[in-house]
């Protein structure tokens, strides 16, 4: 054992030796943090074992270029680097304490806004233990002052620093690789910089923000106000003018925006297990007060929920790659639903029982000027409340009530549902379907989930009704992409009742609902082809606000000169006579491919893919050079992220001051809570 010590002792007394100790108790911090410190949601063995992992490559690689340098040298660079690292971890747990998040290149250079939160509260959020972070560094320096430790001045071998670097750059490579095979997509979608730490680590999520900021803000440093100028004059070129017959039918009204999670047009009406699966919803599309359409497509890329949210509320596309509101929806400007109805009196609220960070809503619902953001934080946490991604749908909805009861009135309220999220997994208690038959793990359990998001609708809507709020409310729903993708072709067919499932099926498997409901509004299914970009302008006429000034991509779909061409964000489109798929052209009307494209045709469809194309690319310039902070429409306000805070103890007491301008509550004289049911058995 003696003998064992000295040797171990010897070894730290030696450069290499020492810089083992700094790296070893560095790691075995960093992992503390992450465990005590953040809230990663570290599940099943393979992210437990790249939680362990991911700071090793980054701290050899940056500790071990000490080993390069000379003498004394090398020890002074080991003990700043850890310091600024340290320091680096340090304001990270002081920060994601505060917005379950962590910093950002933007944040630190932009808005300043991390200065005006965090700076006034730091004493009060800052915790004893916080400081254990630093405990690394005054051990070895106290090892070092007392002489426990000896400065080793040898020279080294200059292999010694090389193999270090590359095992580094190894270990790396390992675990990029695992990340990418739990989490595909993990660096290109761009979900979530939790989900970067949490697999890769916290040094090698700030180089990677860093790379993606610089690139971002590249775009930004060079565009300027005649881009804006070219985007403009094509708008007024091509405004089509909104039905004036729907113009404020909806003026004043609450509005409700109802998400539903990965739900397809199929499902209307589809039958299954000897039962409708989804008969709230089918009764609501079918209500003579339901604006339907039957032809309205989700346009999303990458960016899937946080792209449908973009187009809703701004009417721009997405980006080609990765999601808009995690590259751009800190930084820049925008002219977006709460925003525009927050000028004209409206509150506007966000609900949904994910954590804050996905898809960067915390920051990007500012920069939309949503006055609350309900995230997981919000609700009543319990073990079973949770499958998925989240809330389940029902518990969700219910605890929604609280909030949107102290709402002042008008409000514009999105809530966003997630139980019917794949891989479609519900607990057997809440099933009431049995699952299809395709054979497809995948593609089987969906209509047990969208069973289950369905109820939650009905449940909601009875309370609504149970409130009399039905009656003072427009309720929007819409489904924000597939479900179920273009690799299950086949278990499609069978659910379908086809033979086969082509590429012209597919994409027009990609139509969901649309359906816009309010008392006295006439209804019925309307056939116009359209999709998420075209939700904005509608919505806006209903609720009387021109949208002649605003630079939006779609177009009202109740209008007589509404385009029915449907872009798709990879260049396909659909309108009622074309559909193109990559170089294939087809029928729509019979889904046969175009053989022979006559000249006329040729014209046709040429402007066509024109037309798509210079929308996407427009809509890529606004979204990348930040383009809309040279332009403000007449009548509105530009937003001021600063003013916006979504930590619970400030929404609490901003609703306790406005409880009595007009919320459910002050109307009805008591809470609506209690007149909320639902089965959900987890409450019972
Ligand atoms: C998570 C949720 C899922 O918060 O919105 O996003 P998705 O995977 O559907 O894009
Ligand atoms: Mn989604």
């Amino acid at each position: 054992m003696k003998n064992f010590y000295q040797k171990l002792k010897g070894f730290f007394n030696t450069k290499l030796g020492f810089l083992v100790l700094a790296i070893v108790l560095f790691w075995v911090k960093t992992v503390y943090a992450y465990y005590n410190k953040f809230n990663l949601g570290i599940e099943g063995s393979m992210q437990g074992f790249l939680a362990i992992l991911n700071p090793l490559p980054t701290t050899i690689l940056l500790f071990g270029i000490a080993m390069y340098m000379k003498g004394r040298k090398s020890y002074v660079y080991l003990m700043i680097i850890d310091l600024i690292t340290s320091t680096w971890l340090f304001s990270n747990i002081l920060y994601y304490r505060e917005f379950s998040d962590f910093l950002t290149m933007t944040l630190i250079k932009g808005s300043g806004s991390v200065g005006n939160n965090l700076g006034k509260s730091i004493v009060g959020i800052i915790e004893p233990t916080d400081f254990l972070v630093f405990l690394d560094i005054i051990i070895l320096v106290i090892l070092l002052a007392t002489h426990f430790i000896k400065v080793d001045v040898k020279k080294l071998n200059w292999k010694i620093p090389v193999i270090i670097s590359s095992i580094s750059v190894l270990l790396f490579g390992v675990n990029l690789t695992l990340a990418q095979l739990d989490r595909p997509g993990l660096l290109t979608r761009t979900f979530d910089n939790n989900y970067i730490v949490k697999y890769l680590g916290l040094n090698s999520y700030t180089v990677y923000d860093a790379v993606k900021t610089a690139k971002t803000q590249a775009v930004k440093a060079n565009a300027d106000s005649s881009d804006l100028k070219s985007v403009k004059s094509y708008m007024d070129a091509n405004y089509v003018a909104p039905n004036v017959e729907y113009t404020g039918v909806a003026k004043g009204k609450n509005v409700f925006i109802i998400h539903l999670e990965s739900f397809q047009q199929f499902l209307i009406d589809f039958k299954w297990d000897g039962q409708e699966v989804t008969p709230n919803i089918n009764a609501l599309y079918h209500n003579q007060n339901t604006l339907s359409f039957d032809n309205f497509f989700h346009q999303v890329g990458q960016g899937k929920t946080a792209d449908a949210e973009l187009m809703l509320e701004n009417s721009l596309f997405g980006l080609p790659e990765g999601s808009a509101m995690v590259t751009d929806g800190t930084t820049n400007t925008f002219q977006a639903a709460p925003a525009i109805l927050g000028q004209q009196g409206y509150t506007s609220a966000s609900f949904h029982g994910d954590v804050p960070s996905f898809w960067n809503r915390d920051n990007t619902y500012k920069s939309w000027g949503y006055d609350y953001f309900f995230s997981s934080e919000y609700y009543k946490e319990k073990e079973d409340y949770n499958i998925g991604y989240g809330m389940k749908d029902k518990i969700f909805m219910k605890d929604s009530a609280q909030y949107i009861e102290q709402l002042p009135q008008p409000f514009y309220a999105k809530l966003i549902t997630v139980t019917n999220h794949y891989p479609y997994l519900l607990d057997k208690q809440n099933q009431s379907i049995a699952p299809t038959d395709t054979g497809d793990e995948t593609v089987d359990g969906y209509v047990q989930t969208a069973k289950y998001l369905d109820q939650s609708i009905g449940e909601f809507m009875t309370w609504l009704k149970d409130t009399g709020m039905d009656k003072k409310s427009m309720v929007v729903f819409y489904g924000d992409h597939y479900g179920i993708s273009a690799n299950h072709k086949k278990a499609v067919a069978k659910l379908l009742g086809k033979d086969e499932f082509n590429d012209f099926d597919n994409a027009q498997f990609q139509k969901v609902p649309f359906m816009i409901h309010m008392d006295g509004l006439k209804g019925g299914v309307n056939h116009t082809y359209g999709g998420e970009i075209d939700v904005l302008p509608t919505l806006m006429n209903l609720l009387g606000i021109n949208d002649k000034d605003y630079i939006q991509f779609g177009s009202d779909l109740l209008a007589k000169d509404h385009s029915q061409t449907v872009a798709f964000r990879n260049g396909d489109f659909v309108t009622p006579k074309y559909t193109k798929v990559g170089s294939t052209y087809y029928n729509t009307k019979n889904g046969k491919p175009l053989k022979k494209i006559s000249k006329v045709q040729e014209t046709e469809l040429d402007k066509l893919s024109n037309s798509v194309t210079t929308e996407l690319s427009l809509s890529d310039k606004i979204v990348k050079g930040d383009l809309l902070r040279f332009y403000t429409p007449k009548g509105f306000k530009k937003v001021d992220k600063k003013d916006y805070s979504y930590k619970k103890s400030k929404a609490d007491a901003k609703l306790k001051k406005t409880i009595k301008q007009n919320t459910m509550i002050e109307e009805l004289g008591k809470s609506t809570v209690d007149l909320y049911k639902t089965d959900a058995p987890e409450l019972k």
